[in-house]
């Protein structure tokens, strides 16, 4: 986005004719606030499998250089400080178990950077891991599981941001190799036990996933399975909502406005899904912009009462594209979606609705949501935080790439 400061005062104005100048100038203010992680493992060399392990050039060794790359991002956008990790990838010399010790090393390293840790992630589905996790008929790794998990929420709340993401690969391939109801109660004892021992000043989130690995069941499949979970714990775990672990068509925006009606904690990993759980990098799709609308609608976004926001984090692990490009790209996406968000004329659309102007009402919501042109409010967001206009441009400009990956290159 190489715009010249004219096209985005000539952009802005044309914006501020049709939305108002005070809607434009909240929505600038609110790209200014929004915060969104950066998930190290989309730094490093997981992910592929295929192409005899194709990696893009350049791709951090070991979290030192995971935190380089995270700190790199962050100067170009002004909105990612913060830095997910996974235990087993980035706490651990084993990958067995984790080490606090590890965890803290790694956060005065961030700090160095002028970066801070953000979620953390137990992770559950490293070696030993192939019959379930906290569903495994093996009560020693179910307590090795929930040692970890443990674990995680003394990290979270002592050297990060207070939150623990959890994520379980606990499933099935085919019908009758597992007892589905066993293997939730199982997952429920686990999740009591864990929680029993951790701090309830942190914010526990829990994910689903319709597939993968399991092909035929995954214990935690949807997000009624999280929240019913959620419930069953404590007033301070949620649901965490990524985009990739959905059947194709599921109205994600409609859960977004239920867990807020519910008023039922949340966080979202963020990325772009195609055929099948693919990792992309997020784009500013008119999905996106509907979800961010109920965000906002619901004020879990840039709310000026920080204790309502929901976590925000990207997860995406892309294959074959440059990682550091891909990550900025949805850093870019994200904040063009909420800069949709904020434009929409909600006292007119209520209006509508009420009246039952069913395509009136349509066409008001998409003149934000998919009509407008925001990168203009993006722009001036980005001038005002100091970072550059365009982050992948500056990203290419700034031979950042060519340096890693001369240093990488073994
Ligand atoms: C699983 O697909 C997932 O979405 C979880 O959030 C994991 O933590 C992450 O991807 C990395 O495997
Ligand atoms: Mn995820």
């Amino acid at each position: 986005m190489s715009k010249s400061e004219k096209w985005i005062e000539i952009g802005l104005e044309m914006l501020q004719e049709e939305f108002g100048k005070q809607v434009v100038e909240k929505a600038i203010e609110a790209i200014k606030n929004f915060q969104v992680e950066i998930p190290g493992w989309a730094l490093g060399t997981f992910g592929g499998g295929r192409f005899g392990g194709y990696m893009y050039p350049g791709a951090a060794r070991n979290i030192e250089e995971k935190l380089d790359d995270a700190a790199f991002i962050n100067k170009l956008t002004g909105v990612t400080k913060r830095f997910a990790t996974h235990m087993l990838w980035d706490f651990s010399d084993d990958g067995m178990t984790a080490d606090y010790k590890i965890a803290e090393k790694v956060a005065k390293q961030a700090k160095e950077r002028g970066i801070e840790l953000g979620a953390v992630n137990p992770t559950y589905f490293l070696k030993g891991s192939h019959m379930g996790s906290f569903t495994s008929p093996d009560r020693k790794t179910q307590e090795r599981y929930i040692e970890q998990t443990i674990l995680a929420g003394k990290i979270a709340k002592d050297l990060c941001n207070g939150v623990v993401t959890l994520w379980f690969p606990d499933g099935s391939m085919y019908p009758g190799q597992i007892d589905l109801a066993l293997a939730y109660e199982r997952m429920k004892k686990c999740l009591e036990k864990s929680y029993e021992k951790m701090p309830k000043d942190i914010t526990i989130l829990i994910e689903y996933k319709v597939f993968e690995p399991g092909t035929y069941s995954t214990t935690i499949p949807d997000w009624g399975t999280s929240f019913a979970l959620a419930k069953s714990l404590g007033d301070n775990v949620g649901v965490l909502v990524d985009l990739g672990h959905h059947h194709h068509g599921t109205n994600i925006e409609q859960i977004v406005a239920i867990l807020i009606s519910e008023k039922m904690k949340g966080g979202f990993h963020f990325n772009t899904r195609y055929a099948a759980d693919d990792d992309h990098s997020v784009e500013p799709n008119p999905q996106m912009a509907r979800i961010f609308y109920e965000l906002v609608k619901g004020d879990v976004v840039v709310s000026k009462n920080k204790r309502k926001n929901w976590a925000y984090m990207i997860d995406q692990c892309g294959g074959r594209e440059n990682r550091i490009q891909a990550l900025l790209h949805s850093v870019d996406s994200l904040q063009l979606s909420l800069a949709k968000a904020m434009l929409v004329q909600s006292e007119k659309l209520a209006q509508y609705q009420d009246s039952d102007e069913i395509l009136l009402a349509n066409r008001l919501f998409n003149d934000a949501i998919i009509n407008a042109d925001v990168r203009p409010i993006v722009a001036r967001a980005r001038i005002e935080l100091g970072v550059p206009v365009d982050p992948i441009e500056a990203f290419i400009e700034s031979g950042y790439q060519k340096k890693i990956e001369k240093e990488r290159a073994t």
